[in-house]
């Protein structure tokens, strides 16, 4: 073997780890790092911006579970992947970002900003490659600690450090010693769970973003049945009970009458990697002040922290769903209680978002996103993935579009920043090209991420590009109108999505009616590469759901 670098030896290290897609952005301070990832057997995407590869990693680790790489150049090259790198920190998605970094006695370099502080302000980790006997070691770690604490590691290489020849005795990784499992909950605290659940009339199941990393659906399901729960998620864990009769859906601001009627008539409600927040909520509406809430996350702190909790268990969400399944085996035998019926299955079947009346919007300049959402879901198969950006527009894919698991919904808000759609979607579609991925986006938020159009075409991906196009940074429009304020500066002239995404080699249609759909059933049928579907909405529509949104307290 040749003369093998610090950088050589990381992306080796990485790669022989399982590292699988990469996505970057090359500058001379991370090529020498990507190229050894891709010789040790990765794949690399290049994006045009590193925000779009870090939200384009984080969506593929959303979409595959497994651990998103970024390769990014030192400096500019980081400070540009901030947005998305916070999202992903809120998210609590598993990346490594590899860095470029200026050497320490590099004083004066231009690319020099504080690395470290700045990533950890945003909740990532930061760390580094030391030196030539660690830096195997120090790849090794921070993958390790990316899936432990389920968090983007920035993984810092100074430029100087790179090119130091690593012994041959330290090309490979110290041994593993095997990764501590996920926490066990306490018996008390679940024998305690166990028995508010068993003695529940009408008990809920509120699975959030904890429950799908920790794939507890299968076993959150059979706690359903046993217990005769009704089942819940919170926006971001949409899917997870895809398909099951008492799954009543999104719990929050995007919840349907029938689900807003029914929740708050829990009377013990067990919350599953979810921390019951004001959305989730809608402001503590959605939970009855009497019920008893039985709490489980892996983080002690986040316990009671957004809603008061009866009983709280520290724990991992599949765990401790088989643990509580166990200790109410001891206790009921094959009784299922609960408030589980046919009736009531075939109420929520027959009063989804879909069956709710509306009073159509729209003429001849534009389609209602309403009646758009319902046809576009009548025209896509079952197994598809969808990526939702943020604004105003977010309710109608969040209402009307169906997934069929939870790693099919792809719902990049915690950050609440506009603009990470797109990229994510593009990760996710990268992480199932065989299926179409479905991005829905805003135009103020296609606008922020507009140069990764030609990423997406580069890619050939099955991406279906959804823009809810009224011209306007909507969500500030709406709010700021009721206030009185001016809202001039929020809106815009027209422009024409589909001739920008045609310019990029996309395909692109303009839609202000249902009948204008006709190419996007011929795409879904049997088209390649991504369409973009300019839909023009009328900007005067405000959903209902903004209302719960702009509420302060
Ligand atoms: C990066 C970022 N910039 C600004 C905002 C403030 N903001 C919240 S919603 C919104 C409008 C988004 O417009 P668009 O993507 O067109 O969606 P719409 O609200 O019109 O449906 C803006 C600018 C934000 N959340 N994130």
């Amino acid at each position: 073997m040749g003369e093998q670098s610090v950088s050589k030896v990381v992306g080796a290290t990485l790669a022989a780890l399982g590292a699988d897609a990469v996505f970057g952005l090359l500058g001379s301070g991370n090529a020498v790092v990507t190229n050894a990832l891709v010789a040790g057997g990765a794949t690399y995407h290049a994006a045009r911006h590193e925000g779009g590869a870090t939200a384009m990693a984080d969506g593929w680790s959303r979409a595959s579970g497994g651990i998103g790489i970024v390769s990014v150049h030192q400096g500019p090259g980081l400070t540009n992947t901030l947005t998305a790198l916070a999202e992903a920190a809120k998210s609590r998605t598993p990346l490594v970002v590899l860095a470029g970094d200026t050497p320490a006695a590099a004083l004066r370099s231009n690319f020099r900003i504080d690395q470290h502080d700045l990533v950890e302000s945003v909740g990532a980790i930061a760390d580094r490659v030391h030196g030539p006997t660690s830096a195997a070691g120090d790849a090794a770690r921070a993958l390790r600690r990316a899936q432990l604490q389920r968090r983007p590691v920035v993984l810092m290489l100074p430029i100087d450090v790179q090119t130091l020849p690593v012994p041959e005795s330290a090309r490979t990784p110290p041994p593993a010693t095997a990764l501590p499992g996920p926490p066990a909950a306490r018996a008390d605290a679940v024998a305690a769970a166990a028995r508010l659940l068993s003695g529940a009339q009408r008990p809920l199941i509120l699975a959030g973003r904890g429950a799908v990393l920790a794939g507890a659906a299968g076993q959150l399901e059979a706690l359903g049945e046993r217990t005769g729960a009704l089942l819940a998620t919170s926006a971001v864990a949409k899917g997870l009970f895809a398909g099951l009769a008492f799954d009543l859906g999104i719990s929050g601001a995007f919840a349907t009458p029938l689900a807003a009627e029914l929740l708050p008539q829990a009377d013990v409600v067990l919350a599953v990697g979810a921390t019951l927040n004001h959305w989730t909520t809608r402001h503590g509406e959605l939970v009855a002040a009497g019920a008893a809430v039985v709490q489980v996350d892996v983080e002690a702190d986040a316990i009671g922290a957004s809603h008061p909790a009866t009983v709280g268990i520290v724990g991992d969400a599949r765990l401790t769903a088989t643990a509580l399944l166990d200790a109410l085996g001891d206790r009921d035998g094959d009784r299922a209680g609960g408030w589980r019926s046919p009736e009531l299955a075939r109420r929520i079947a027959s009063r989804r978002w879909r069956d709710e009346p509306y009073e159509e919007r729209g003429g001849e300049r534009y389609v209602d996103p309403r009646t758009l959402s319902i046809a576009l879901a009548d025209l896509l198969p079952g197994d598809i993935c969808v990526t939702v950006d943020s604004g105003h527009f977010m309710g109608y894919p969040s209402f009307y579009l169906d997934v069929p698991d939870a790693r099919s919904w792809v719902f990049v808000n915690a950050f609440q920043a506009v603009g990470l759609g797109l990229a994510s979607a593009i990760g996710a579609a990268v992480a199932r090209p065989e299926r179409i991925t479905v991005a829905a986006l805003g135009d103020g938020g296609t606008f922020l991420a507009l140069q990764e159009l030609e990423t997406a075409v580069r890619l050939g991906l099955r991406l279906l590009v959804v823009v809810y196009d009224d011209a306007a940074y909507g969500a500030e429009v709406h709010h700021f109108r009721t206030l009185g304020e001016e809202v001039a500066a929020a809106q815009f002239p027209p422009a024409d999505l589909a001739a920008i995404a045609r310019a990029c080699g996309a395909a692109g249609v303009t839609v202000r009616s249902t009948a204008d759909l006709a190419p996007v059933a011929d795409w879904i049928a049997d088209g390649s590469g991504p369409l973009l579907v300019d839909a023009k909405v009328d900007p005067d529509v405000c959903a209902d759901w903004l209302h719960h949104a702009f509420r302060t307290g």
